[in-house]
């Protein structure tokens, strides 16, 4: 790998902020539940701090690292990371939601994506024509397993190198990335590649602080999902891929046991795999 290639921390981070500044994000909160909310914020602030009996040397580092933090972009890592598994957690574990699970969206997500017909090869360079293809089939379905027409899978997932498109520099602008569109049955077949363990961005304040508790940067081999049919609860998931390394140990723990694939490799050098997504009636 060439310097030129190489995607820093703060990079990858300034560019997730950048692009997330661009949605210009809101919520209907009532000013009551916003005050809750804050105060208890604060609540589990002075709990910790008198626990611990917090130093002002402790202090003004915890200062210091959240202002690296910001000036590295890297607030959509470390929430992502951190936080957001109990975010998904909180509002997608209701017992009545029965179809496939979800997992957190991370920070690499871009809408809009180039349609793609549910027979489809997703847009990648030769480069990553050299890896494993990994032909993912199967269908959208209602929670009674019946075919969903008008069903959409919006796929993304890092290259060879861990690096996403739009995030790192030197990718073609959609690389890795696609809307299919499933047929009137909701069947699909992409060939994508075989995705390799992802090592977060570690060079910056998200790194030092993942050292510092004795943590790995790790998150294993995944693929990141956005599936969505007429009048059913979209889905936003990851797939993951059995033996693989740190799917028992993910930095992000976002593995779930029904998300974890075990393709088949064929005699044409290519993996195989059927997964089908179950969704949800829309609430
Ligand atoms: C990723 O690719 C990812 O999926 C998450 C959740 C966090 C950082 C990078
Ligand atoms: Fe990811």
């Amino acid at each position: 790998m060439t310097i030129t290639e190489t995607a820093t921390a703060h990079a990858s981070g300034n560019a997730a902020t950048g692009k997330f500044k661009t949605e210009r994000v809101s919520a209907d909160t009532s000013p009551e539940r916003a005050a809750a909310i804050y105060r208890d914020v604060l609540d589990a602030f002075k709990e910790i701090i008198h626990k611990h009996e917090v130093t002002y040397d402790e202090y003004r580092v915890l200062k210091q690292w959240t202002i690296d933090v910001g000036e590295y972009g890297e607030w959509p890592l470390w929430l992502d990371v951190f936080v957001e598994h109990e975010i998904e957690d909180v509002n997608y574990s209701r017992n009545s939601l029965t179809g496939t699970k979800g997992s957190i969206e991370g920070p690499y997500y871009v809408a809009g994506s180039p349609k793609l017909p549910a027979t489809c090869t997703m847009p990648m360079r030769d480069k990553d024509r050299a890896c494993t293809p990994l032909v993912f089939s199967g269908q959208v379905t209602d929670l009674a397993g019946n075919g969903l027409a008008g069903a959409t899978i919006e796929l993304w997932h890092a290259d060879e190198d861990g690096y996403y498109s739009q995030f790192a520099p030197g990718l073609p602008e959609w690389n890795l990335r696609g809307t299919v569109e499933c047929d009137e049955q909701g069947r699909y077949e992409i060939t994508t590649i075989q995705p390799a363990p992802y090592q977060i961005p570690h060079d910056g304040p998200t790194g030092s602080f993942i050292e510092s508790y004795g943590g790995h940067p790790w998150r294993p081999a995944h693929l990141h999902l956005m599936v969505q049919a007429p009048g059913k609860l979209p889905i936003t998931t990851q797939l993951y891929f059995k033996g693989g390394e740190w799917v028992d140990t993910d930095v992000a723990t976002a593995v779930k046991p029904e998300l974890v694939l075990d393709p088949v490799p064929g005699d044409d050098g290519k993996n195989r795999v059927s997964y089908s997504f179950a969704l949800d009636p829309a609430a």
